[in-house]
């Protein structure tokens, strides 16, 4: 009983205070260490500046992200920036933003660039993930990216998500009185921004496991 009770109120201060890792692209810095002035409250970057030593190829339209999420749910934006040390993340990635609802880790394959925005291989920029709880507050990760025309989206067996659920809210507003949701095993291909736009929600994937016995 002891060693039950330890177990769940560690796990307990672990959803209090774990906020969420950047795991891909590899994130400029690990956020969550302590010992360190990273605190995922400040904004842009979590405290961390650019050029910090990791650098990720992605593909020219757009790559992979994976985010590990320890919070119950989330609102998620994902922004880019151009440049070798980006401050200033004027691209949103996210036009319907993301509720992730779940403990886990979601992967989604393949972000698409915005259609206006043209990169060239070599291009840099660096990623901004937001996510915002209850409270309104945000916590933020980035990651530095090279764009390259060699690059490839992460493959499935690398894009697995675990106990997250994906759904987009987009900004026009429904008349339906609640958002409907469709649920598949695998994300859908989505060729462009464009062809999710006129839905008012998808499911990008859902692979709920109750990975414990007691909820929390
Ligand atoms: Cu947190």
């Amino acid at each position: 009983m002891v060693a039950a009770a330890t177990v769940l109120l560690l796990a307990t201060a672990q959803l209090a205070t774990a906020h969420f890792a950047l795991d891909y692209p590899d994130w400029r810095a690990n956020t969550l260490t302590s010992g360190t002035n990273y605190s995922q409250w400040i904004y842009p970057c979590g405290g961390v500046p650019g050029n910090s030593g990791n650098r990720t190829d992605w593909p020219l339209s757009g790559g992979s992200l994976i985010l590990e999420l320890h919070h119950p749910w989330t609102y998620v934006f994902v922004n880019l920036g151009l440049g070798a040390n980006v401050s200033n993340f004027n691209y949103t990635l996210t036009p319907n933003f993301w509720n992730a609802t779940g403990n886990g880790t979601l992967c989604v394959p393949e972000i698409k660039l915005p259609a206006e925005l043209k990169v060239d291989d070599g291009t840099q920029a660096s990623v901004q993930v937001v996510t915002v709880g209850e409270s309104g507050s945000a916590l933020y990760n980035c990651a530095d990216i090279t764009f390259r025309s060699s690059a490839k989206a992460l493959a499935g067996d690398q894009c697995k998500t675990n106990n997250v659920t994906l759904t987009e809210i987009t900004q026009q507003s429904s008349s339906s009185s609640s958002p409907t949701s469709t649920s598949s095993s695998q994300p859908p291909k989505s060729t462009s921004a464009a062809s999710l736009a006129g839905v008012n929600v998808a499911v990008l994937g859902l692979a709920v496991v109750f990975a414990y016995g007691m909820s929390l």
